[in-house]
């Protein structure tokens, strides 16, 4: 009984199985601590390195979460096989993605770490989300209709249309309460909301019902040749994306030649200043100093004064998770194992839920 009260506290507090439902077998798995919230995201394997906007929008909350929370993450490798994908490629990026994750400060102490394609009941629940989910709602998803309007309809992949619906499988496998994404997946989660609720009041209660975990600040990094559209792994212009592996040098480039706007006034205005106010938030982001007081720091100063000082936050940032990352990378054994654990403790979660 203890068992299933806990359970209960674990779905926000609401008991919603019946006293005749909580002497049923359990649906769900919960192998650490009962009375942390489950929390689940997950990054794709699509490029050597991540991006500053996967830190600042996702990773970097992943990270302050698996204190307080029953933390869940994973390389969607399957995710990323909607885009033309070499396979050696996809295996080594894998790789550096956990290297990377574990750079960032995920810990497998406290973290599950694990690869989705490692955790086959992820396409199990797929298939029935996908017959779940509506043709029109699914043709609403404004990440299919960018993808598949960059590569045209004869390119882009049945898997890039069906991927919300998997990732919605993603989610409710572990009964996640919160999803920490950037912006741009805001839209993807109201989607795993929609499917969980249409399949509890189908086939009864089943699924806890995700929050996206979407921060103020920082959910949305532009690309800083491109400040108004967002920085991206697979479609963002070399120059505009800050990549974690990039060399200091490299970076420190990128930032003193970012797109800045009219004007001189280092001013945080997204719509006058889209330049100056993704370089503000980057800066605000990971130096912890606020955007109005960097502003009153640069009063009478020149964007130049202003980039130098942002390339000087982020090179000094990423340099010392870039080094443990490569070092990472050395111990393919490690890594593996690292992600073989996590991705069995993924499996015992993913197939009670199943089941
Ligand atoms: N520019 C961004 N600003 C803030 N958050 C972002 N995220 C992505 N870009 C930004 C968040 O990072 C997490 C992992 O993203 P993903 O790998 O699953 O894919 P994505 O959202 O499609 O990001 P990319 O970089 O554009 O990848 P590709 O090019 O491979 O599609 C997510 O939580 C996302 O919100």
């Amino acid at each position: 009984y203890q068992w299933n009260s806990n359970l209960c506290a674990n779905h926000g507090g609401q008991a919603r199985r019946s006293v005749t439902d909580l002497k049923k077998p359990l649906i769900h798995a919960r192998i650490t601590d009962m009375s942390q919230k489950r929390v689940l995201s997950g990054i794709q394997p699509t490029s050597d390195s991540f991006h500053l906007g996967n830190y600042l929008g996702a990773v970097k909350q992943w990270v302050e979460l698996q204190d307080s929370h029953d933390t869940f993450y994973c390389i969607v490798d399957l995710h990323a096989l909607t885009i033309e994908t070499d396979p050696t490629l996809l295996r080594q990026r894998t790789l550096a993605s956990a290297a990377q994750l574990l750079a960032l400060g995920i810990s497998p102490d406290k973290a599950t770490l694990f690869i989705q394609s490692q955790v086959p009941q992820h396409n199990q629940l797929g298939w029935i989300m996908e017959c779940l989910a509506g043709f029109g709602e699914a043709s609403r998803m404004t990440q299919f209709k960018d993808k598949s309007a960059k590569v045209g309809s004869d390119s882009a992949r049945v898997g890039l249309f069906t991927y919300p619906m998997l990732q919605a499988a993603d989610i409710l496998l572990y009964q996640a309460n919160l999803v920490p994404v950037g912006e741009d997946q805001r839209q993807h989660i109201e989607l795993t909301r929609d499917l969980a609720g249409r399949f509890n009041a189908r086939y009864g209660d089943t699924f806890t019902l995700p929050e996206a975990y979407i921060l103020k600040e920082g959910a949305k990094i532009n690309d800083i040749q491109e400040p108004t559209a967002k920085m991206s792994k697979s479609s963002g212009s070399v120059a505009g994306v800050i990549e974690i592996m990039d060399s200091p040098d490299a970076n420190l480039k990128k930032i003193k030649s970012a797109v800045t706007d009219a004007g001189r006034e280092v001013k945080f205005d997204p719509i006058e200043k889209p330049g100056i106010s993704n370089l503000l938030t980057i800066h605000s982001s990971l130096s912890g100093i606020s955007i109005s007081q960097i502003e009153s720091d640069f009063v009478g100063k020149g964007y130049g004064d202003f980039k130098a000082a942002v390339a000087d936050v982020v090179v000094e940032y990423l340099r010392p998770i870039r080094e443990r990352a490569q070092e990472l990378l050395l111990d393919e054994k490690h890594l593996l194992s690292i992600l073989h654990s996590g991705s069995e403790k993924a499996r015992t979660v993913a197939s009670a839920t199943l089941d």
